[in-house]
């Protein structure tokens, strides 16, 4: 987010010092590192240089650690440069051997280093445009098998995950232009048969391709994706490089939604003293063009805490930067059982998704699909799901498959 009356950066950091280390010097030398300083003094650090000195705004007893606060001057960052950026706020301070171990939490950016981005293309609201809803959670899926399906069969699966009423059906994060289903092939099929579910229930229902691929080609695999009809396309974040995202975002031709999946986030997010906290990637990904963004669940197969998740939601929701919103998605072991508790947690501006809660009902993915949107529908009804399940026989047979905790 923005930093409040501050025209500088403002990086905040959990770290546990090394046991010969005073915390005051361990922050400091984070703050050296990061800005004009080394591992000892230097004459080349001059007068006009210390300028860009950085400073230690606080620090505080934290679990087994300290949270500090440190300020970079905007001077030190190139505008508009996020892997600059990062290698500021997030970058040698990680291997740094006065440190056991340390966390960047979060980044405040003055307007000056957020206005070069542009942020979503859609955002929120845009996709639910798109849908025609207005507060309701969006249903997704992501088709099952993650790979292995021919694209024939790929496109069955969408059919019937439209048919049972989801509002996005996407690529799972492996699944790109493999030989064994081809992205010019599994795309028109997909978009054909979802034009046929459209003519049916009257619906318009996404499908995020996923284009991952090197950066220097990604906007023509966008454009071809979208010249076969993409209505959405999906991008693997963090094995594709921010600039990837960035680059889709701020051309002017790609006019779709952009799904961003985050494999191989948990490497750097998940050790709760060690990496980098979801959120100031969350706020990243946001500024550079996302429209939907993975955050985590409160109740699925993956594991998160819900002040974490929370915690990048805010950061994708916020009113900030006079930016739009990302759809925070909700993605990972969820299946109908666990629709109350994950919107009663996290809110109901948000993409709940569902691979194997739908593709592994008894009656298959159309009645697994209308399970989930049953779920959805009892939460805004008010209603528990066991109640609705009385009167909704998908919904009653996903809770006898998956429970409803
Ligand atoms: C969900 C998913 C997502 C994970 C990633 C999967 O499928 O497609 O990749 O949600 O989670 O393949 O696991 P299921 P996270 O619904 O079948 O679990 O972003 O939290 O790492
Ligand atoms: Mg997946």
């Amino acid at each position: 987010m923005r930093s409040k009356n501050m025209s500088d950066v403002i990086a905040t950091y959990y770290f546990r010092p090394r046991s010969d280390t005073e915390p005051k010097m361990a922050a400091q030398a984070i703050c050296e590192e990061e800005t004009t300083g080394t591992w000892t003094d230097i004459s080349t650090r001059t007068g006009y240089v210390k300028r860009l000195d950085g400073s230690v705004e606080s620090i505080a007893p934290q679990g087994h650690g300290y949270i500090t606060r440190i300020r970079y001057p905007a001077e030190i960052f190139e505008p508009g440069n996020i892997a600059q950026y990062l290698s500021v706020v997030a970058g040698n301070l990680f291997g740094l051997g006065r440190l056991e171990a340390v966390r960047l939490m979060d980044v405040e950016y003055p307007d000056s280093l957020v206005a070069p981005f542009k942020g979503p293309k859609f955002g929120i609201t845009g996709v639910r445009k798109m849908i025609g809803s207005t507060n309701r959670p969006h249903v997704g899926t992501i088709i099952k098998p993650k790979v292995g399906l021919t694209p024939e069969d790929t496109a069955t699966v969408a059919y019937e995950a439209a048919i049972g009423g989801v509002d996005l059906i996407k690529d799972d994060e492996t699944l790109t232009d493999q030989a064994f289903c081809p992205m010019d092939k599994r795309l028109p099929l997909v978009m054909k048969l979802l034009g046929d579910a459209k003519d049916e229930t009257g619906r318009e229902v996404l499908y995020a391709v996923n284009i991952t691929t090197r950066a220097d080609r990604i906007v023509e695999r966008a454009l071809h994706a979208i010249d076969l009809g993409a209505n959405m396309i999906m991008i693997d974040i963090f094995t594709s490089g921010f600039g990837a995202l960035q680059a889709l975002g701020e051309d002017s031709r790609i006019k779709v939604p952009i799904h961003v999946h985050r494999t191989m986030h948990a490497a750097f997010t998940r050790n709760p003293e060690h990496g980098i906290a979801m959120r100031p990637l969350a706020h990243i990904i946001r500024m550079i063009g996302a429209d939907q963004l993975h955050t985590g669940t409160v109740s699925g197969k993956m594991s998160h805490d819900a002040p974490e998740v929370k915690a990048s939601i805010e950061v994708l929701t916020c009113n900030c930067h006079g930016m739009r919103k990302t759809f925070p998605v909700s993605s990972g072991g969820l299946h109908p059982g666990k629709v109350a508790h994950e919107l009663a947690t996290l809110g109901t501006d948000i993409v709940l998704q569902a691979g194997g809660g739908i593709h592994g009902h008894p009656d298959g993915t159309a009645a697994g699909a209308r399970a989930m949107c049953q779920a959805v529908e009892a939460f805004m009804a008010g209603t528990s799901v066991e109640e609705y399940a009385k009167d909704h026989y998908e919904l009653e047979r996903a809770l006898k498959q998956w429970g409803s905790s």
